[in-house]
């Protein structure tokens, strides 16, 4: 089972913590491809030794070789929308969450697709209730 996690890196950090304990949590379920978004010190040196199109290019193949993405969208970002729609065209699940309370808005792109499963949380009990409904119902068969 590969996991592919989102959630903003230049649209701003501020929720950099809470990725992480979801990257933790979601070890639980499969392999997270993109476990470094929980870590500033690995997305700032990596960025700079990597161009903007090594990591499209490989942030785009791991997409195609997960097999469903959840993505943290209380911070706007272009290139978790952008995440999100490759993996809604290729068909793949997609779990969005959203935590109340936030300063913004989540875009109607999102919460307003079909192909889109848009959860609200307000602390990371909840946000273990989501994935367990969610993986029980895209991977039931899974194996780690
Ligand atoms: C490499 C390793 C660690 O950090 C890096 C360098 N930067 C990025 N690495 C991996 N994925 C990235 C990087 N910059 C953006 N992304 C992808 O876009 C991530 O998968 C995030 O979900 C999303 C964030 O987009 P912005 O627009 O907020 O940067």
């Amino acid at each position: 089972m590969n996991i592919y996690f989102c959630g903003s890196i230049r649209g701003g950090r501020g929720l950099a913590k809470t990725y992480a304990e979801m990257i933790g949590m979601l070890e639980a379920y499969g392999k997270v491809l993109t476990e470094h978004l929980g870590s500033d010190e690995e997305i700032e040196s990596k960025d700079r030794i990597m161009s903007d199109k090594e990591i499209h290019d490989r942030d785009f193949q791991w997409i195609e070789e997960s097999d469903l993405l959840v993505a943290e969208v209380s911070i706007p970002s272009l290139g978790v929308g952008y995440e999100i729609g490759r993996a809604i065209a290729l068909g793949k699940p997609v779990l969005c969450l959203f935590r109340t309370g936030s300063e913004f808005t989540v875009s109607a792109m999102i919460a307003g697709s079909d192909n889109v499963e848009m959860k609200y949380y307000q602390n990371l009990e909840e946000v273990k209730d989501l994935f367990d409904a969610f993986f029980n119902a895209n991977a039931p068969h899974r194996t780690s």
